[in-house]
């Protein structure tokens, strides 16, 4: 029996996500929106351990200094009744008209100044929440058209501003750290650090890199086309897989954001095996959006289907995992061989040059036909995701 989820699986939602109203570009919302007092204590009921927040999905954009204490006392309140933390918080910087072109990298430059301050308005109450990653989705650094931007000074102003912010949290002591998320492109034609690799390259040319990782989100680098099980494994290899989006995307299309596991489900049972067995041990972090067709019960319902999908991979990939046929299938696949380095301890280039087992007297012919046994290995996965082992 599937356990339910208890805040030590550590699962947490975006304000933005059970709240969404369902407007599109097609068509008006369905749903009415949801008082963040109201989602944390539903979510407390579900068994989520925290919440996420930008800064206006708990203070509406323009609020005056005394509602925005007010909302942020309130906040403050649910959290402690139901013991809900917030690990992460974000700022909104493409809702809005004025970053119509961008935050960071926007043309006009008092609109960049005041995307720093908001930023740094909202760091301020992250720090005050106990959060301790911040995350920059930069949904609106990009362009339409390769005219209208030159992303070679639009990658200077990024630096320029990450640095600067960097700056600030560690002379405030908020013991922040930052997580960049990829996107390729949408709501923009094209955005800037469009994937995983992007934005690696990038954070090695920050003032700061040390403080600067990733929150990459399955979603995206699926839209991309891309593997999102090998760019949390490289992202890990770079130790810099500070937080995560969980969600379900079906091919490179618009961005669907769908529960976590309903998209592409081998690759979501990959991913859990490799969280849970990889290192990271930051919250599970669900940013999806309960589709338009559901009402309020459908909401809390597809808040508690990601968690169970992922508590159910979890086991499964544990089974996957304790199966003496799978680990007899990956001896003949010969997966563990890789860990072991290419030359022996000490062994130079000339002593490989010498080695004539690695290539005068080696048989290409007789290694080339060596039946790897992948699709067997597979098969038992399949298998076990489908609860059939
Ligand atoms: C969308 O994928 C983005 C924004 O919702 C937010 O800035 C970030 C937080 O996880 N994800
Ligand atoms: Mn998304
Ligand atoms: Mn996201």
């Amino acid at each position: 029996m599937t356990a339910n989820p208890t805040p030590a699986d550590k699962f947490t939602f975006g304000l933005w996500t059970v709240g969404w109203q369902a407007a599109d570009p097609f068509g008006d919302a369905t749903r009415p929106a949801l008082d963040p007092v109201e989602t944390v204590h539903r979510l407390a009921e579900l068994g989520a351990y925290g919440v996420t927040f930008h800064d206006d999905d708990l203070i509406p954009f323009g609020s005056g200094d005394a509602d925005r204490a007010k909302h942020v006392e309130r906040f403050k309140a649910a959290l402690k009744e139901t013991g809900l933390v917030v690990p992460m918080a974000t700022t909104n910087l493409f809702k809005h008209p004025v970053f119509k072109d961008g935050a960071f990298t926007a043309n006009d430059r008092e609109v960049r100044r005041y995307a720093l301050r908001k930023v740094m308005r909202n760091l301020d109450l992250a720090a005050e929440l106990g959060a301790h990653t911040y995350v920059f989705w930069g949904g609106r650094e990009g362009s339409e058209s390769d005219a209208a931007k030159d992303v070679r000074a639009a990658l200077d102003r990024y630096r320029e501003g990450l640095d600067l912010l960097a700056e600030y949290v560690t002379d405030r002591g908020y013991g922040i750290k930052f997580a960049l998320e990829p996107k390729p492109n949408e709501p923009r034609g094209d955005i800037l650090l469009p994937t995983i690799g992007h934005a690696l390259a990038f954070i090695n040319s920050l003032e700061h890199a040390d403080m600067v990782g990733l929150n990459p989100e399955v979603g995206h680098e699926q839209m991309a086309g891309l593997n999102f099980v090998h760019g949390i494994a490289q992202a890990l290899w770079h130790g810099k897989l500070f937080h995560i989006d969980l969600n379900g995307q079906r091919g490179a299309k618009f961005d669907q954001d769908l529960v976590f596991g309903h998209g592409d489900l081998l690759n979501a049972f990959f991913l859990v095996d490799l969280l849970e067995n990889g290192g990271y041990e930051g919250p599970r972090h669900f940013d999806y959006k309960p589709s338009r067709t559901e009402d309020i019960t459908g909401v809390w319902q597809s808040a508690a289907a990601n968690m169970r999908t992922y508590l159910l991979l979890k086991e499964r990939a544990a089974a996957f995992r304790a199966d003496p046929e799978v680990q007899d299938a990956l001896a003949v696949a010969g997966v563990a061989e890789l860990a072991t380095p290419t030359l022996n301890a000490g062994e130079s280039y000339t002593d490989l040059l010498a080695d004539r087992s690695a290539f005068e007297d080696f048989d290409p012919e007789v290694a080339g036909a060596r039946g790897k046994g992948f699709v067997q290995l597979t098969q038992l996965a399949v298998e076990h995701l489908l609860g059939s082992r």
